[in-house]
C-alpha cells in the first residue's frame, strides 16, 4: 500500500486543521483564546525569563530586554537562567546565538514568525544550535494575545507576553545534540500552530525527518456489510507485532499492535458463525502476546489459549451467540499495558440480516498512551508505568496516533449521505464522551446493543473501556464536523479527528447571518 500518495491525497489544508482545533480549544477553554487581549494595554518591555516551573528558585536578574541586547557580553552570566534543576556551568567562551520570535494570528492561524537572520519572515522557523552554544530567544508578542514560549525537554520557559509588542527573552545553555519541540505553552495555541523545531547538532536535523511508519488504520479500512447470508465458518488470522511508530509528528513510540495498525483489523462475522481465531506472534517480539475478544463465549474470551510466545502461533474455535459490537484485546499481564500500547480492535457480530444500509461505515476507536516525556515532546518516547498505574496519560488518541484522523485519514462523505461510525474505547482506562461538533447522532446503538432499539437524538454518547457504541446520522449541511470525547481538555492532548463533508449549501437547515 502506498501510504504517502494516500497522506497527501487526503491531507486537509493546513489552515482548516488549525482553525478547528483551535476553535475546540477555544471552547473548551470557555473562549479565552481567543485574542481579546487585543483591548488591552500595550507595549510593556518584560524583563527576561525567570523561572517560572514548581520547585525552583528564579535567578537573580539584573537585565531588561533592550539592556540585554546592548551588553549581552556582561550579562551574559546573569541572563543564563536554570529553569529547573542545577545552574549549568556557563562557558564565557561559548558562541551566543540569539533569535527572536514574534507572535502572530493570521490566516495560517497562531504562529511564530522569524525576525532577522536567517529566518526572517519565517513561519515557526526551525531554530539551530551546535552543543555547547548558549542561546538566547527573544519572544515578541505581536497580536495583542497573551503568549509564552516554551521547551519543556530543556527545562526553559520565557514569561508570558500580555499586549502588543510586549517582549522577553530567555537565555540558556544547550549541550545535547537531539531535536525539541518549542511551542506556547497557553492552552490551545500550539495546536493553533505555535510550534516549532530547536535543533541540536548537525546530525540531529536528520533525526528530525523521522522515517518510522504509520500505525494509524485508514476508518474506512473495514470489511462491507455481510449481506443476507446463513451462518458459515470464518477463518480470523491475525499476527501481534511489535514496531517503533509514528505517534506525532516528531515523535515515536514503540507501539504492540494486531497487524501493525491501531486499532487490529475490523472483524465482521455473523450470529451463529463458527469462528477460527488464529494468532501469530512476530518472531522478532519481546513479549507473549493474546487475545480476548468481548464476541466470544468461553473462558478468557480466548485469552486462556492463546498466550503466545514469540515465532509461535495458536488458535481457537468459538460460536458467535450474540450480535452486536465488542472489543477484542491482548490480554497478557500487564493487560494494561499491552492494552495502552495499541492491542486493542472491534469484532462485530452481525445480527440476522445484518444492519440498516448507509452510505458510508468508519472504523474509529479511542485509546490513551502513557509516556515518561509531557506531551508534545520529540523523538523516541518511552512508556510510563507509573503515568498507567496513575491513569495520567500524556496522550489521547483517535486509531493510535496524533492527527490521525485529521492529517492521515480524515473521514469523508457527502451532504445527503447517511454514516455509520462503529466507535469503540480501546482505553484502557478512560470513558469516552463521544461527540461530533455540529451533529446530533440520529441514531445511537447504546453500548453497542444491536438487539436493543436504538436511542435517538443524541448529542454525546458515554462509551467505557472495553466498551464500544453504533452511532448514525445523515448529513445536511457541508463542513468540517470535528469528532472528540467532549471531555475538551484531551483535545489538547491530541484526541481530535474530522468528518469534512463537502455538497450543497443547505441555507435552510443553516446559514450565517440573520434570517434571509
Ligand atoms: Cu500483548
Amino acid at each position: 500500500m502506498n501510504t504517502h500518495s494516500m497522506l497527501h491525497k487526503k491531507r486537509l489544508p493546513v489552515v482548516w486543521i488549525v482553525a478547528l482545533v483551535w476553535l475546540v480549544l477555544a471552547i473548551a477553554k470557555g473562549l479565552d483564546a481567543t485574542p481579546l487581549a487585543f483591548l488591552e494595554a500595550v507595549t510593556v518591555v518584560a524583563p527576561p525569563s525567570v523561572a517560572s516551573m514548581p520547585g525552583t528558585e528564579p535567578a537573580t536578574l539584573s537585565v531588561t530586554a533592550e539592556s540585554h541586547v546592548a551588553t549581552v557580553q556582561d550579562d551574559r552570566l546573569a541572563s543564563v537562567i536554570p529553569v529547573v534543576g542545577q545552574v549549568a556551568p556557563v562557558n564565557m567562551a561559548a558562541p551566543l546565538i540569539q533569535y527572536t520570535l514574534r507572535t502572530n494570528i493570521g490566516h495560517e492561524g497562531m504562529t511564530f514568525v522569524g525576525v532577522g537572520g536567517a529566518i526572517d519572515g519565517l513561519i515557526n522557523p526551525n531554530l539551530t544550535a551546535q552543543p555547547g552554544d548558549i542561546v538566547e530567544i527573544t519572544l515578541v508578542n505581536g497580536d495583542g494575545a497573551e503568549h509564552d514560549l516554551m521547551l519543556p525537554d530543556l527545562n526553559v520557559m520565557t514569561e508570558h507576553v500580555t499586549g502588543l509588542e510586549a517582549q522577553t527573552v530567555v537565555t540558556f545553555p544547550v549541550d545535547q545534540a537531539g531535536v525539541y519541540a518549542y511551542f506556547c505553552s497557553l492552552p490551545g495555541h500550539r495546536q493553533a500552530g505555535m510550534e516549532g523545531k530547536f535543533i541540536v547538532g548537525a546530525a540531529a536535523a536528520e533525526i528530525a525527518e523521522s522515517t518510522a511508519p504509520s500505525i494509524v488504520r485508514d476508518p474506512t479500512d473495514l470489511q462491507p456489510p455481510l449481506g443476507v447470508r446463513e451462518p458459515t465458518t470464518v477463518h480470523i488470522a491475525m499476527t501481534a507485532v511489535e514496531l517503533e511508530g509514528q505517534l506525532a509528528n516528531d515523535a515515536t513510540l514503540t507501539y504492540w499492535t494486531f497487524d501493525s495498525q491501531v486499532p487490529g483489523p475490523f472483524i465482521r462475522v455473523r450470529l451463529g458463525d463458527t469462528v477460527e481465531i488464529k494468532l501469530r506472534n512476530a518472531a522478532d517480539s519481546r513479549m507473549v502476546h493474546s487475545i480476548d475478544l468481548h464476541a466470544v463465549t468461553g473462558p478468557g474470551g480466548g485469552a486462556t489459549v492463546t498466550q503466545v510466545a514469540p515465532g509461535e502461533e495458536k488458535s481457537f474455535t468459538f460460536q458467535a451467540l450474540n450480535p452486536g459490537l465488542y472489543v477484542y484485546h491482548c490480554a497478557t499481564p500487564m493487560v494494561a499495558h499491552h492494552i495502552a500500547s495499541g492491542m486493542y480492535g472491534l469484532i462485530l457480530v452481525e445480527p440476522e440480516g445484518g444492519l440498516p444500509p448507509v452510505d458510508h461505515e468508519f472504523y474509529v476507536m479511542q485509546g490513551e498512551l502513557y509516556t515518561q516525556a509531557p506531551y508534545g515532546a520529540t523523538g523516541p518516547q518511552a512508556f510510563s508505568e507509573e503515568k498507567l498505574l496513575a491513569e495520567a496519560p500524556e496522550y489521547y488518541v483517535f486509531n493510535g496516533a496524533v492527527g490521525a484522523l485529521i492529517e492521515q485519514y480524515p473521514l469523508q462523505a457527502k451532504v445527503g449521505e447517511t454514516v455509520r461510525i462503529f466507535f469503540g474505547v480501546g482505553g484502557p482506562n478512560a470513558i469516552s464522551s463521544f461527540h461530533v461538533i455540529g451533529e446530533i447522532f440520529d441514531r445511537v446503538y447504546d453500548q453497542a446493543s444491536l438487539t436493543s432499539p436504538p436511542l435517538t437524538n443524541v448529542q454525546t454518547t458515554l462509551v467505557p473501556p472495553g466498551g464500544a457504541t453504533v452511532a448514525e446520522f445523515k448529513l445536511e449541511v457541508p463542513g468540517h464536523y470535528m469528532l472528540v470525547d467532549h471531555a475538551l481538555t484531551r483535545a489538547a492532548r491530541g484526541l481530535a479527528g474530522v468528518l469534512v463533508v463537502e455538497g450543497e449549501e443547505n441555507l435552510t437547515v443553516f446559514h450565517e447571518g440573520p434570517i434571509q
